[in-house]
């Protein structure tokens, strides 16, 4: 995050906030308004058309930094570059989506990192438990030297990996009854995303977890396929499942990112002028979507409140023995992730606490 961009967010967007508490619970995911396009228009030659998929609905964070990518996209190519908008998995699911990419019939997705970690394996370290205790550590990581190698990393086998935004601190909710501590996940059915690093923590907190996309999800909340899931405020209450899940616990458990993808087949199409313009974009996507993300966080916690969910907030004591029971699966994935990459992130976290 640019200290322009926090500050123009603020000027922009901070006197539409200040109205939005007085609205009513059910305009939670009234957005601000877009920030202004800035920057000089770019002429190359040729038309394009860009369709960009992702997995959450129209009334999330995500959605909201997509509106603006369009905007500057084709305000800045004036028109020479058409973005249009596929929210709610319709297009398919995180991994399919991805596919779709390397096929060539789809331009541009927005997935969380935890499905991708079969083709990244080293994407499977930002599902390690508890890692960034502040949203602003995780920016560390990902805007800085380690995020621009797995972007680098993450550019091959028909993707172009061109920045970060955010999913956020995933949080867990259930049909069955309230959760304070791991002995009340005892047998609990839990979806998690299709990841192992994510079953082996459900596994260790002693619940069921069942591997599944995103894309099945409500249907499987509301049939009892499963008693419940994890997934940050925003992204629960802009796809209901608060409509089909009546407690939630605020684990702040994992901070999952998310990585906007191009399609190679696409890209290399792309005059070089108009691949800078979708990068430049892509970055200031990512900085506007974290920003709307985290404004919104605590109201819509408070609106899921309203709205007849049971929300168990954690005393420090509490998380500490979700993290003490978690604390082995550093050791399994240590050798698969890569130990020093670990490292390197925990340092760098320990450093940020210290300069608190
Ligand atoms: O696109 O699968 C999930 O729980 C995620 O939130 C999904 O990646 C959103």
């Amino acid at each position: 995050m640019t200290t322009t961009t926090t500050t123009r967010f603020v000027s922009v967007v901070g006197g539409a906030f200040l109205g939005l508490t007085a609205l009513s619970a059910s305009a939670a995911t009234e957005m601000p308004p877009l920030p202004d396009v800035t920057g000089d228009k770019v002429q190359a030659d040729g038309d394009f058309k860009i369709k960009f998929s992702i997995g959450t609905t129209e009334s999330g964070a995500q959605y909201r930094g997509l509106e603006y990518f369009e905007k500057i996209v084709e305000q800045r190519s004036d028109g020479h570059i058409q973005v249009d908008l596929f929210p709610g998995a319709q297009l398919g699911d995180d991994r399919e989506a991805t596919s779709a990419l390397q096929a060539g019939t789809l331009e541009m997705t927005m997935p969380s990192t935890s499905p991708l970690v079969n083709m990244f394996p080293q994407f499977a370290v930002f599902d390690l438990p508890f890692l960034f205790p502040q949203p602003e550590m995780a920016d560390a990581v990902l805007d800085g030297e380690i995020g621009q190698q797995m972007l680098e990393d993450a550019s091959s086998q028909g993707l172009v990996a061109i920045g970060w935004g955010e999913n956020g601190y995933r949080q867990l909710t259930n049909s069955q009854h309230p959760v304070e501590k791991p002995e009340d996940l005892d047998g609990l059915k839990i979806r998690t995303m299709e990841n192992d690093l994510h079953l082996d923590i459900w596994r260790t907190l002693g619940a069921n977890p069942t591997p599944m996309s995103f894309a099945e999800l409500f249907t499987a909340l509301e049939q009892g396929v499963v008693d419940g899931q994890e997934n940050p405020w925003i992204t629960i209450e802009s796809s209901k499942f608060n409509e089909v899940q009546d407690y939630a616990t605020e684990t702040n458990h994992v901070y999952t990112p998310f990585i906007t993808l191009v399609s190679a087949r696409f890209w290399d199409r792309l005059p070089e002028d108009y691949q800078a313009l979708v990068r430049d974009a892509a970055t200031k996507m990512g900085d506007y979507q974290r920003e709307v993300s985290r404004t919104l966080n605590d109201q819509i916690k408070q609106d899921l409140k309203d709205s007849g969910m049971q929300i168990t907030e954690l005393s420090p004591e509490q998380v500490k023995v979700f993290q003490d029971q978690l604390e082995p699966v550093y050791e399994d994935w240590r050798d698969e992730i890569g130990g020093e990459l670990i490292d390197d992130i925990r340092e760098q976290v320990q450093q940020a606490q210290e300069q608190e």
